[in-house]
């Protein structure tokens, strides 16, 4: 049965307490489960926001994605009865492309990274009278995923405030939403620290450059990171003196390791993307950043965007763990 067109598509996700990230940090650490959600990922809430304004009368949706988008985008438009291409970058894995059709989608591949794949759907947009779903860069995402900082703020309680918010950085939707929410609920002053990849690190380029600018080419197996060019508005707040943004860098080995231990302790699986954010735990980023003066001493509870990611399973993790030995 199809949602009714008021409804949301995105779910409360459960926030819990990590004991061994507790322990780690010697703060407590809340872990925001957007793994949870129907799509697999946070990129429901904004877009399932986006959809519900722009796409009632469409003939369908047209979504240029590393996966997790697609996944998001293929769901609402089931939800919303409407037909759904999708198109992907030949970096996304078989498996995601397997689940974005059993999500009903019409999967493309076309190029090598994502930007290729958005030339495309951009295309199909115009030609085939669809309308375009981006993955990252749209006001509306922003609106959508402002509402996990939201639901935070309120499981924590009145009087409870993050020492600091953790979340990886693609495109820079999650970051630009996540700052929305932090507006919303009077948390500016929190600081962010903004995870990528060594090899998807756009917004760490544009940082040192000062401006923004296009990678040559995404290295990293965190293949949903990997837009080569930051989202303009996210650039702009990392510029701004009102909001502290660290931005950093992993490496694959890192981010998979991270995973893993996430697996172990958690007993939850998250892909790469996920893994970037959480391997700052993992890596002892976060005592160092402390050490440099750049976090606080002692540090308030860590609030951190476990933002999910379909492209994972044991044998995606086998495969991995082979490819990033050495
Ligand atoms: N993934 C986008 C962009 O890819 C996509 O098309 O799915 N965590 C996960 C699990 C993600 O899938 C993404 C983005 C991010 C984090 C980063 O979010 P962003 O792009 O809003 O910064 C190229």
């Amino acid at each position: 049965m199809n949602c009714s067109m008021s409804e949301r598509f995105h779910l409360n996700t459960p926030l819990l307490e990590s004991v061994g990230m507790s322990k780690q940090l010697g703060t407590t650490v809340y872990l925001k489960m957007e793994n949870a959600q129907p799509s697999g990922s946070f990129k429901i809430r904004g877009i399932g926001h986006f959809c519900q304004q722009l796409a009632r009368q469409s003939r369908g949706v047209v979504c240029s994605s590393g996966g997790n988008a697609g996944m998001a985008a293929a769901f609402v438009a089931r939800k919303m009865g409407l037909p759904a291409t999708v198109v992907v970058p030949s970096s996304t894995s078989q498996l995601v492309v397997r689940r974005l059709q059993d999500q009903g989608a019409t999967v493309r591949i076309v190029g090598k990274v994502w930007d290729d794949a958005n030339a495309e759907a951009l295309r199909l947009a115009e030609t085939e009278e669809l309308t375009f779903v981006p993955p990252f860069d749209h006001p509306l995402l922003w609106e959508g995923h402002a509402s996990l900082i939201v639901e935070a703020a309120a499981s924590l309680g009145p009087g409870v405030k993050p020492g600091a918010v953790l979340l990886s950085v693609g495109g820079g939707g999650l970051l630009c939403g996540v700052i929305h929410g932090l507006k919303d609920v009077g948390w500016m002053d929190v600081p962010i620290i903004a995870m990528e990849t060594v090899g998807a690190d756009c917004f760490n380029a544009a940082i040192k450059a000062g401006k923004v600018v296009t990678l040559v080419d995404i290295t990293s197996e965190a293949t949903c990171l990997g837009a080569k060019t930051i989202c303009q508005r996210a650039f702009e707040y990392s510029q701004s003196s009102q909001l502290t943004i660290i931005s950093e860098l992993v490496t694959d080995q890192e981010a998979l390791h991270a995973i893993q231990m996430f697996l172990d302790e958690e007993r939850v699986l998250v892909e790469m993307a996920c893994g970037a954010a959480l391997a700052a735990v993992y890596s002892g980023l976060i005592p160092r950043l402390q050490n440099q003066g750049r976090l606080p001493t002692p540090l308030g509870p860590l609030l951190v965007i476990v933002c999910g990611g379909s492209s994972i399973n044991m044998e995606q993790l086998s495969s991995l763990k082979q490819k990033l030995r050495s």
